[in-house]
């Protein structure tokens, strides 16, 4: 490569951006600090655009949501000190979610390090645990090849975040010498043992109840195609979660969700994809005692599954998959299937009188059986709440990969503006709901300034219910009695996003919610439909915590 033909040379900032649009990156998330002034300068002269936020923290999530929503590395720069300190949550999200992102970090002068510089502070010790690459540049020249190892490090599955920061002599001094423009190196992915296959094609071929149990590496690993034709061709039903839900359309005829406990523990042979054996599944004990799973994700896992398994198939998904299909032959489980058929039908009419509840407070389910009826099937939903997310997470179907964001298991509140940001300017036709809590608004409810700002429609449902429900109602069965766990009740967040310059909807009795919801995407503005929603309505849950 030349040098640069405009100003004769390139500087630190620039040779990043170069990096940038070479990996495909057209959106960096940021927040303004002096250290990130020549990567947003390099930026601009590479066409890229700056998003800027409120707070690093919706930064950092904007980056992982956009990876959630395009299978693409999403991209912040945050600048030293704390602008890194303040992205951390995001990174130990992105890393539980196996969402690949990139954070540029600024930092303090390389020649003055450990003179007290402002924002100085070593950025490596504290974020290398939560991410899979953590590097500084040692010098200009050392940029591109730092830039290229995050993206490599965070598209090799599993995937997940990476980061760099560039101490500000280096990443504003101009290049001595040539930059260089190699090939974007694409990561290796393995295939499953063949032995292991032949075991899983084994117990699938003899299986008489099998299920599918799936999650968020399905569709990092964009195997939805081929789970449809495994299940359709073995005639298995399937179970989704986190960011699995929609890789098999909600009403398929083997997509199945309220059957869930008794299929897990019914099965003969469970197919567990793309999703680990954690809390969410009883660590391996939501399957039945004598249940044989056999376990396929993108990559060997960090942790080992938790209880013994007949099969691991780790490599490429999709290959996987369509090996498991071919061997399987055609499978007959129509017994197995009507049964829990009519066990999700039975649930689902169990649900119908809560979903016409005419409480005021709103109870919650009656919100999404309103919030239902005017979205689109490709609507994306993020969810960032306690309890209102679950009720959400119960009644609201996801028909297409990638509609479903939640935080993940590492369950962070204050993801959900960052996370919509980012969905609707990747996805700038389709409708982007917010499902959020009273309390999660507290933590970035400010970024609908952001959205304002840059006129991006996203339309919030809040349950409102003036507590923190999911902590105060576990206390009050724990203890008797709570603390810590009240908020105001019936503030007017409808008000504070009005004065952010959001349409504001405020929704007391189940016969306002319709109008408010069609005036709020009518509106094309951001906006927020603030739900009283009834404090006393408990989730149903065994645990939250193990
Ligand atoms: C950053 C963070 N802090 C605290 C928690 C613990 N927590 C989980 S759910 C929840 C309550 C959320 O309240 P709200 O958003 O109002 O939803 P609700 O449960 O009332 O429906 C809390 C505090 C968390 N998950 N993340
Ligand atoms: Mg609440």
């Amino acid at each position: 490569m030349s040098l640069d033909a405009e100003s004769g040379v390139l500087h630190g900032g620039r040779l990043v951006a170069r990096r940038l649009k070479a990996h495909g990156v057209r959106k960096l998330f940021t927040l303004s600090g002096g250290h990130l002034f020549s990567i947003y300068d390099g930026c601009l002269q590479e066409g890229i655009e700056l998003v800027d936020v409120r707070h690093e923290s919706t930064a950092a999530f904007a980056a992982e949501g956009w990876a959630k929503v395009t299978r693409q590395p999403g991209v912040a720069a945050l600048t030293a000190g704390p602008g890194v300190t303040n992205g951390m949550s995001a990174l130990g999200s992105a890393q539980m979610n196996h969402s690949p992102m990139v954070v540029l970090g600024g930092r303090a002068p390389a020649f003055r390090w450990g003179q007290g510089s402002l924002q100085e502070i070593d950025h490596l010790p504290f974020v290398r645990p939560l991410v899979k690459y953590a590097a500084t540049a040692g010098s200009t020249a050392e940029i591109p090849a730092l830039v290229d190892e995050a993206f490599l490090a965070a598209r090799t599955p599993h995937t997940g975040p990476a980061f760099v920061d560039f101490p500000l002599d280096h990443v504003f001094m101009n290049l001595e010498g040539e930059a260089e423009s190699p090939a974007v190196r694409e990561p290796r992915t393995g295939r499953a043992d063949p032995a292991e296959l032949d075991a899983a094609v084994a117990r699938l071929r003899d299986a008489e109840r099998p299920v599918i149990m799936a999650g968020t590496n399905l569709y990092w690993g964009r195997a939805e195609d081929e789970l449809r034709q495994l299940a359709e061709r073995l005639s298995i039903p399937v179970f989704l979660n986190g960011l699995g839900r929609g890789c098999l359309a909600a009403d398929h005829e083997l997509a199945f969700s309220r059957a869930r406990g008794t299929a897990l523990a019914g099965a003969d042979v469970a197919l567990v994809i793309g999703v680990p054996m954690d809390f969410r599944l009883g660590f391996g004990a939501a399957f039945g005692e004598t249940t044989e799973i056999i376990v396929a994700d993108v990559a060997e896992p960090a942790r080992q599954p938790p209880r013994a398994v007949a099969a691991e198939l780790y490599g490429d998904l999709p290959a996987t998959l369509a090996s498991l299909r071919e061997g399987a032959g055609a499978g007959d489980s129509a017994t197995w299937v009507a049964q829990l058929r009519a066990i999700e039908e039975d649930k689902l009419a169990d649900e119908r009188q809560l979903l016409a509840d005419k409480r005021a407070p709103l109870h919650p389910m009656r919100v999404f059986a309103g919030l239902r009826e005017v979205c689109d099937r490709d609507a994306i939903m993020i969810v960032d709440a306690g309890d209102f997310g679950s009720y959400a997470g119960r009644v609201v179907a996801s028909y297409e990969p990638g509609c479903w964001l939640d935080p993940g298991p590492f369950g962070c509140l204050g993801s959900g503006p960052g996370y919509a940001l980012a969905a609707k300017l990747a996805h700038p036709a389709r409708q982007v709901v917010l499902i959020l809590g009273d309390g999660a608004f507290g933590f970035a409810g400010m970024e609908y300034d952001t959205l304002v700002r840059h006129g991006i429609g996203v339309v919030g449902v809040m349950g409102n219910n003036g507590i923190w429900a999911l902590e105060k109602h576990p206390m009050e069965s724990l203890y008797g009695y709570s603390v810590v766990a009240d908020l105001r009740p019936e503030t007017r967040y409808d008000q504070v996003v009005a004065a952010l310059g959001g349409h504001a909807e405020l929704v007391r009795a189940p016969g306002e919610l319709r109008g408010a919801l069609d005036r709020a995407f009518a509106s094309g503005a951001p906006a927020l439909v603030n739900v009283l929603t009834d404090p006393t309505v408990a989730y149903p849950r065994s645990s939250n915590l193990a």
